[in-house]
């Protein structure tokens, strides 16, 4: 019924999200399009938490309470660091660093980042296609007022404390999409782009950032929704409200909207903003309010087919 659809994401919010879709759509209708920008070099090993957040979560292995890393873990490693007295500040447990040993095996080989994502995933018998947004390093750095860090430092060494000034992207410059993310958006069969509930300048600005990007999604002939992260003008999870707020943005939902301003051709908000929100302040195209907290599957699933059910009745006979 539905046709396909790509989802732009990051973290733990979207992934959420992603699951939810994936569980109503068939494997081959669905690809995920993730933020790379998080990725960073960590003991010699390469990290890409938002990849791998969101392969554990389609395979049912991730973290419950922290929604990335692995279920079940345990942290030989970690303990064992200790004792070495080497940095213990950026969690792997020893599931997870089985994970960036293989990544790291495989991208020496040399194999692209798409590639090694593909290989992990098939291990994990995930069929939903993840892809890297770009196979070019880009690197997230936030300049605050404690400095410029890089992102995992600021996240998760200084737990987001540091007063965010500006976002920048290294290496975006020299960035392309994934030859596999292009060839997503330019598919005739598209019904729809979701831009999932993560974080819109941590998550999803670094995608949108990357040159050929936007044009791409503009190209698509499918309409583009996005997912507010922001609920009764707070996160539910991470730091995207503090960050707006930091930013000189008042954290709303209606501000995520004007945030991804002429991509969308329709915003979904929660319920709890009907009013508070939009009331004087509505943006011009196609809104739709709904229960967008994702705790259980049951509640993925229902989000996921609110959105699916949007793009239709936005994309008419384009969904068919
Ligand atoms: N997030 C944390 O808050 N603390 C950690 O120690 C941590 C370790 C970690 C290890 C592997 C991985 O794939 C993700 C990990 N994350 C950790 C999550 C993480 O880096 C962030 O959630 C994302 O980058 C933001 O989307």
């Amino acid at each position: 019924m539905h046709g396909n659809i790509v989802a732009l994401t990051g973290g733990v919010g979207g992934a959420k999200l992603v699951l939810g879709l994936s569980h109503i759509l068939k494997a081959e209708q669905l690809t995920a399009i993730v933020n790379t920008g998080d990725d960073f070099t960590h003991l010699g090993l390469p990290i890409s938490p938002d990849l791998d957040t969101l392969m554990y979560t389609l395979a049912g292995v991730v973290n419950p309470e922290t929604g990335w890393g692995c279920s079940d873990e345990t942290w030989n490693f970690m303990q064992a660091l200790e004792q070495l007295q080497a940095e213990t500040w950026f969690q792997m447990g020893d599931r997870d660093l089985a994970t960036h040993v293989v990544r790291a095996q495989l991208l020496a080989k040399p194999a692209t980042l798409t590639q090694v994502t593909q290989t992990l995933c098939e291990h994990l018998s995930i069929r939903t296609r993840i892809l890297p947004m770009s196979d070019t390093p880009v690197r997230t750095q936030v300049l605050t007022d404690r400095g410029r860090l890089d992102f995992q430092h600021y996240f998760v060494r200084d737990r987001a404390k540091p007063i965010v000034q500006q976002l920048e992207y290294t290496g975006i410059d020299k960035a392309a999409p994934s030859a596999a993310a292009l060839s997503a958006l330019q598919d005739p069969h598209l019904a729809g782009i979701v831009i999932a509930p993560s974080n819109p300048y941590l998550s999803i600005d670094p995608i949108l950032a990357v040159p050929g990007m936007r044009t791409a999604l503009q190209a698509a002939a499918a309409p583009l929704v996005a997912v507010s992260p922001i609920v009764g003008g707070t996160a539910l999870k991470g730091p995207a409200a503090k960050i707006m707020s930091e930013l000189g943005i008042e954290p709303s939902a209606a501000a995520v909207a004007r945030h991804y301003g002429e991509l969308l051709n329709g915003f979904i908000a929660d319920e709890r903003d009907r009013d508070s929100v939009f009331g004087a302040n509505k943006p011009d195209l196609p809104l739709q309010f709904h229960d967008t907290i994702m705790h259980t599957l049951d509640d993925k699933i229902r989000v996921a087919r609110t959105t699916l059910n949007f793009i239709q009745s936005i994309g008419g006979n384009r969904t068919e």
